[in-house]
């Protein structure tokens, strides 16, 4: 058995104006999947505007982590990185199809749970955002909404309902199992909690009710590592 340990492994994560408030889905992520691996990295806040710091890669946007010479950007192909590269360490999928199912969690977390979330935080991200990326924070937005953010954000208790809704295919399976993985949480579980973390750090909104099966699910999550997600900088209640 040879252990390969890391010579450097450095991630590039969203921060907020206060440099340890890191609020990216996508880099929550990749920090449960390195905790799951038992792997620490150097964490180097980047901001959104920032995009020559880490151009190297290839791409302007993060998690972009970087092992000895190599560049490796977006969460997912990140876990496929560490899971090659980390075989004899916990597994992130289970096995290949395990694999091929977190896919789909990915997709599904990517593509219906970061958009309902955001239509509740988005203007609360754009307040704890440095302020040097706020210009291009809004006008990236709202181009990309076709609305003003105080306008995406304006009707909280229907977006609520919204999420809510969405979040239906979890809730389900929630009320059978305590994580998407089964009786363990696996790379599934950290995709659909990654938003959720977004949400926990830069906002004061409170997603869930306390007797949601999903509530529940995400208290696990926030235990998980020692308390890793549950005591991470959060933006304050004003
Ligand atoms: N598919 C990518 C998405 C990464 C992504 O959208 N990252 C955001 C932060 S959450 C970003 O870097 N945004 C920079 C920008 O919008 O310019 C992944 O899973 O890593």
């Amino acid at each position: 058995l040879v252990l390969l340990m890391p010579t450097s492994l450095i991630l590039y994560e969203l921060a907020g104006a206060d440099p340890n408030l890191r609020f990216s889905p996508h880099c929550w992520k990749t920090r449960m999947a390195l905790a799951h691996k038992g792997l620490e990295a150097e964490r180097r806040p980047w901001r959104f505007t920032e995009k020559e710091d880490i151009a190297f890669s290839g791409q302007g946007l993060v998690p972009v982590l970087v092992e000895d010479d190599e560049a490796v950007s977006d969460s997912w192909r990140i876990a496929e990185h560490l899971e090659r590269r980390y075989p004899d360490a916990p597994s992130l999928f289970g096995d290949e199809s395990g694999q091929a199912v977190s896919r789909f969690i990915n997709s599904w977390a990517d593509s219906v749970l970061v958009p309902a979330i955001s239509r509740v935080i988005l203007l609360d991200i754009h307040g704890v955002i440095h302020e040097k990326d706020r210009d291009y924070f809004r006008s990236s937005r709202e181009q990309r909404y076709g609305m003003r953010l105080e306008d995406v954000v304006s009707d909280r208790a229907a977006r609520l309902a919204d999420l809510g809704r969405a979040l239906a295919p979890l809730r389900t399976t929630l009320r059978q199992q305590s994580f998407i993985a089964g009786e363990r949480p696996l790379y599934a579980d950290y995709c659909a909690f990654g938003p959720f973390m977004w949400a926990r750090c830069a906002s004061t909104t409170e997603l869930l009710a306390a007797d949601d099966p999903v509530f529940t699910w995400r208290e696990r999550l926030l235990d998980a590592f020692e308390g890793l997600a549950r005591s991470a900088p959060t933006t304050q209640a004003a």
